[in-house]
């Protein structure tokens, strides 16, 4: 077999490279280790900054995001029996973010996907294996079925996410790992009702963190912060609820409709930058170079600043025989990582229960009542929130 890119991971890193690829008439070939109904089984990221917004609507997969993506000018800060919202809209010049879960664009990615004849999916590939990419001959070795293939490319973006092959197949003296692995999880519960508010809610609460997004009108998505010894059996639908309006003021535990878990799952939190992005004639894209805690919403949306820079430079080199940008996507991709990483954790360390010093909540309440009574405060919050931009000179 033989590509000009060559793309480990089928999930939104990858399906939305290959598109944009495709688009500019470059071929690709996804290796996708699980079969497209796993990868779109997965519940994960709920809210787009317009950076991912206008990827996928430059993607051409953005017909039904526009049409039931959820809008949304603010957020609202629970804490002390406090709620505040902050006006996302208000603090930055009209910015939003749109509710649209990542199974749904997932699939819109896959629909255009699996009709691109620019693109070629292979599912239940096994065994990936990036060779050659430090001496300029790039290649792909994978099984499927009994058969071991190879895929020669120009190119390897390795958006195959944390656990991945890309970034473990890069020798160990090339590569600075950073990691702060947090002291709990989300366990996340999906549930065919009614959202408790029309926008989101993040909580402090003195036992624990609580978030309340949703899907749509009908469908809500809710977290509550708990210990890594636990597991999503410990914690039966009536437990879960009970739990989540505790966590809440009454104005949003008293309006909670409740109902069953369709469902129900535990995700460690963990901050991690890999440097550098790039190897040879391999580059590191989405989860396969970061991961965020999902406090921020910064996940999938770092996802798509890469997947903009290396479509950019790749198309550059394809079409005008640059490889300068080749050469900056390691750099720029990282300034921006970096910043969602520090916000990330910075909004996690004021939202989540750490310990069982007292003082630390004080403190915690003390940092929230202030950035609300500033509007620096909150602006920091809201330009943060809704995405900070794209690297412009990097075109
Ligand atoms: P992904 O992990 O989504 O996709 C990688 C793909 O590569 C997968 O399909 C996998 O099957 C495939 N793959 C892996 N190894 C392979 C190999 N060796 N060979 C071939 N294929 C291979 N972000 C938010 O913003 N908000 C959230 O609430 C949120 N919740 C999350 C919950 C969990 C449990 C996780 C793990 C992540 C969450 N995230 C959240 C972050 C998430 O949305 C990621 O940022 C997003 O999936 C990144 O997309 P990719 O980079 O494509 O990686
Ligand atoms: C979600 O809807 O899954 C979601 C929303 C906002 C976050 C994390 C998760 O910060």
């Amino acid at each position: 077999m033989q590509t000009q890119v060559g793309i480990i991971g089928g999930g939104p890193s990858g399906l939305c490279l290959a598109r944009l690829l495709s688009l500019a008439n470059i071929q690709s070939v996804i290796l996708e280790r699980h079969d497209r109904a796993y990868v779109e089984a997965r519940i994960r990221a709920g809210v787009l900054e317009q950076g991912m917004v206008d990827l996928l609507r430059k993607a051409e997969v953005s017909e039904r995001m526009d049409r039931e993506g959820l809008v949304h000018s603010g957020i609202t800060l629970t804490f002390d029996d406090r709620f505040e919202r902050v006006d996302l809209a208000g603090l930055t010049g009209g910015k939003h973010v749109v509710v649209y879960g990542q199974t749904e664009l997932t699939r819109d990615l896959y629909d255009a996907v699996l009709k691109d004849a620019n693109i070629q999916v292979v599912f239940n590939a096994k065994d990936v294996s990036p060779v050659g990419f430090l001496d300029d001959r790039p290649n792909l070795e994978f099984t499927t079925g009994a058969q071991r293939r190879k895929l020669r490319c120009d190119y390897i973006a390795g958006c195959d996410g944390y656990h991945g092959a890309s970034r473990a197949a890069v020798p160990r003296e090339m590569i600075v790992e950073y990691e702060r692995v947090y002291p709990f999880g989300w366990l996340g519960v999906l549930a065919d009702t009614p959202p408790v508010h029309d926008e989101l809610i993040y909580s402090n609460h003195k036992r624990g963190f609580a978030l309340c997004s949703m899907r749509s009108h009908t469908r809500t998505r809710c977290y509550i912060q708990v210990g890594l010894d636990e597991k999503a059996s410990d914690w039966p639908d009536e437990r879960f609820w009970y739990e989540l309006c505790t966590r809440l003021p009454a104005r949003f535990s008293d309006a909670m409709v409740t109902g069953p878990a369709i469902e129900k799952s535990i995700a460690p939190l963990r901050s991690f930058v890999a440097e550098p992005l790039r190897f040879g004639r391999l580059f590191l894209v989405g989860d396969a170079g970061h991961i965020v805690p999902p406090t921020g919403a910064k996940g999938l949306n770092l996802a798509a600043s890469d997947v903009h820079y290396l479509s950019t430079a790749l198309v550059a080199f394809y079409h005008q025989g640059r490889t300068d940008l080749l050469k900056r996507y390691s750099q720029v991709a990282l300034r921006r990582i970096w910043a969602a990483v520090r916000f990330s954790w910075w909004l996690t360390s004021i939202t989540h229960k750490f310990g069982s010093d007292p003082i630390e909540h004080k403190i915690q309440l003390a940092e929230l009542d202030y950035l609300m009574s500033s509007t620096a405060g909150r602006t920091t919050i809201a330009e943060n929130y809704v995405g900070l931009p794209f690297e412009p000179t990097f075109v």
